[in-house]
């Protein structure tokens, strides 16, 4: 059988959907600790904890188990010296948790993040909060969903009347910083208003759902939206290159938007920033 028929793709989507939901218990169960025990990774605010390993463990074992030849790219794997490498095979692309910082403080903003990719094209993408219980989900072709409920980018298509999401990230480097700190300055005046989840696919989520019309962000992996980059456009949203050029998932870059219009103005408008490629 095809790896890609709907039928088989019906089975990915279950038995993911099923692991994703174990591993937000086990979020839930750690979430209100304080002073969880982590460990640094790329600077002081680039952070794994246990259960960050412990959510990609569940799901790597889970999903291989039942699909023997499937491929994997996941965060704390890839941060060990694990192969990042996407093929036509499927492949599973998986931030255990999303938004680690906002884990270790208890600030309830944090998910699993998974997508399964075919052909190098995304077929499945779920976003899922457990302390909020916002369950984002899509497959290719069959729109986007929270909690079951059909979801829809809003029609924005002017600066001035957008809600932006922007994130400071994972690096302190002053570079980086100062884009963050311009862009910020340049956007403020001239936008609805700015916010933040502390969480790259969360962001994506509110753009697709239509709770805010667009976000970018310098920095990322593509393990932080590689589930948004599906939900947002089955959502009737744009994923575009912060430059206003196509995607391209391994650069770091990403800007999404509710319109075309809205996206080709941010781009148009930002302080541009081209981190070391992951690949
Ligand atoms: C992080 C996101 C955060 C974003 C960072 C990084 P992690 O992911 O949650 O919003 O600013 O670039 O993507 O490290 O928590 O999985």
């Amino acid at each position: 059988m095809c790896d890609c028929d709907s039928d088989s793709v019906d089975s990915y989507y279950e038995t993911v959907l099923k692991l994703t939901k174990e591993a937000g218990k086990l979020i839930n169960e750690k979430i209100k600790i304080r002073n969880k025990k982590r460990e640094i990774k790329s600077s002081n605010i680039d952070l794994v904890t246990e259960t960050d390993q412990a959510v990609e463990k569940l799901l790597i074992d889970g999903l291989s188990k039942e699909f023997t030849t499937h491929k994997f790219i996941g965060e704390e794997t890839v941060s060990s010296g694990g192969a990042l490498e996407l093929t036509d095979a499927p492949t599973w692309i998986i931030d255990p948790i999303d938004g680690t910082l906002n884990f270790v403080h208890s600030y309830p903003h944090s998910c699993v993040s998974i997508a399964l990719f075919i052909n190098k094209v995304p077929e499945i993408g779920i976003i899922f909060n457990p302390m909020l219980n916002q369950l984002f989900t899509a497959r290719k072709g069959q729109g986007a969903f929270l909690n079951g409920e059909p979801i829809h980018v809003s029609d924005t298509k002017e600066l001035s009347e957008a809600l932006l999401m922007l994130e400071g990230g994972t690096s302190q480097e002053p570079e980086r910083m100062n884009a963050v700190c311009e862009n910020v300055k340049n956007l403020l005046p001239v936008v609805h208003g700015l916010r933040s989840l502390g969480s790259a696919a969360l962001n994506m989520a509110m753009v697709a759902a239509g709770g805010s019309d667009a976000y970018f962000e310098f920095g990322i992996h593509i393990w932080d939206i590689a589930a948004g980059e599906l939900i947002v456009r089955e959502a009737g949203g744009v994923v575009i290159d912060p430059d206003g050029g196509d995607l391209k998932r391994f650069s770091r870059r990403v800007l999404c938007a509710s319109t075309q219009e809205l996206a080709e103005k941010l781009a148009r408008k930002l302080v541009q920033v081209y981190p070391e490629p992951d690949a």
